[in-house]
């Protein structure tokens, strides 16, 4: 089916577009009443992100208050350590936690590399019901966690400051460490393909914690696992390029070494400015990004000041997805959200029009 509204595809692509594509990370959630409410209907979080109807309907909910230019299938990177046996579990009000964390080198070996039509069969309805619920509307975004993201989770039991644990391991016994990175690498690979074969049209891998290691550990333990993802994704389907975008927070030091992976684009967080990540590696990637998502507790001047600024710093031209610089939080007021797509949409235009004559 033609795609009605291709801005987003096109833009990771840098190919022309008549203004800048805005999403949001964390677009369905829980900023939004009509999000809540569906999460109390299916009992809890993971319930949730297990019910492919509900799973949709919640994914559909932002682009039903938003002219959003993509979807991202409503899910969880932490679903693979799940279908791996580690029995991930949200307490009320708590962030993510494991049942059984991994401690040692034995149930490193013993982990499963778990099948995405059997185990994880789910999020493949999911992505199934999404498409067609969406008939060609805007693209959708399927996604995953990058191995070292994954990692973290799966041997601290949890969401960390420190990083204590798996630093640890990192130090103590590098080579269990590269088992596990190796594992969730193969394994991302086939969830991440599986989407695509369902019907995910881009990926984006989220990098989360990339950033609190060192250039070399960073190289060696997140980036080196990125890009055997890369190198084995399906690039192509249904006679379209399947865009890859990579995102390591607090990755602004090391653009270069990530766009020289071989994806499609680079989302970037708010402590870079885009017109220097422009400079760096916008000759070889698109950027997605990178407004602070606190600004959206700010006024609607101050919002509409911020995106334009942004735009001034891409300057003219495509290769450019408006996004947060991270997720949106719940405290936003889903008014102000409509300023900032307001203004995406009305300020962007003038940054196109010469696309539009090259045409
Ligand atoms: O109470 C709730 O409803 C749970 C809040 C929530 C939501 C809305 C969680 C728990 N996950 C999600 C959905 C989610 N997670 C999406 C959906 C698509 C979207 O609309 O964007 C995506 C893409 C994610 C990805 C995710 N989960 C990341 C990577 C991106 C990021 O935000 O950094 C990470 C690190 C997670 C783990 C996770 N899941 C949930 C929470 C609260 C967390 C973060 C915990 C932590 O800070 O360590």
């Amino acid at each position: 089916m033609q795609l009605k509204n291709d801005r987003y595809l096109r833009a990771l692509l840098k190919q022309p577009v008549d203004r800048t594509p805005v999403w949001m990370m964390r677009q369905a959630g829980r900023y939004l009443p009509e999000y809540r409410a569906t999460r109390a209907q299916a009992g809890d979080f993971m319930s949730l992100c297990k019910n492919p109807e509900l799973a949709c309907e919640v994914t559909l909910q932002p682009l039903r208050r938003y002219a959003l230019d993509a979807a991202i299938l409503f899910s969880d990177i932490l679903t693979i350590p799940d279908a791996m046996g580690l029995g991930l579990y949200f307490g009320e009000g708590e962030g993510p936690k494991f049942q059984r964390p991994l401690r040692d080198f034995i149930d490193i070996a013993n982990l499963p590399i778990p099948d995405p039509e059997q185990e994880l069969r789910y999020v493949m309805d999911a992505v199934r019901t999404i498409r067609r619920e969406l008939a060609g509307s805007v693209p959708l975004i399927g996604f995953s966690g990058s191995p070292w993201t994954l990692a973290t989770y799966m041997v601290e039991g949890g969401s960390s400051k420190t990083f204590g644990t798996i630093k640890k391991m990192m130090f103590s016994e590098p080579e269990a460490l590269h088992l596990l990175l190796d594992k969730l690498a193969k394994s991302v690979t086939l969830y991440l393909n599986a989407q695509i074969a369902a019907g995910a049209q881009s990926v984006m891998i989220f990098d989360t914690w990339g950033g609190v290691l060192t250039p070399r550990d960073y190289q060696e333990f997140s980036l080196g696992y990125m890009q055997q993802i890369v190198n084995g994704l399906t690039r192509e389907a249904d006679g379209r390029k399947v865009p890859v975008t990579l995102f390591t927070k607090n990755g602004g030091l090391w653009l270069e070494s990530i766009a020289n992976t071989g994806c499609d684009a680079l989302g970037l967080d708010w402590t870079i400015n885009i017109s220097d990540a422009k400079a760096r590696v916008g000759h070889k990637v698109a950027l997605q990004g990178n407004m602070d998502p606190a600004i959206l507790l700010g006024s609607p001047e101050r919002i509409r000041q911020e995106v334009q600024m942004i735009l001034d710093g891409f300057g003219q031209g495509s290769g450019h997805v408006f996004n947060l610089g991270h997720g949106i939080t719940p405290d936003v007021d889903p008014e102000r959200v409509s300023v900032f797509i307001d203004a995406v949409h009305s300020f962007s235009r003038t940054y196109h029009m010469s696309s539009d004559i090259r045409e």
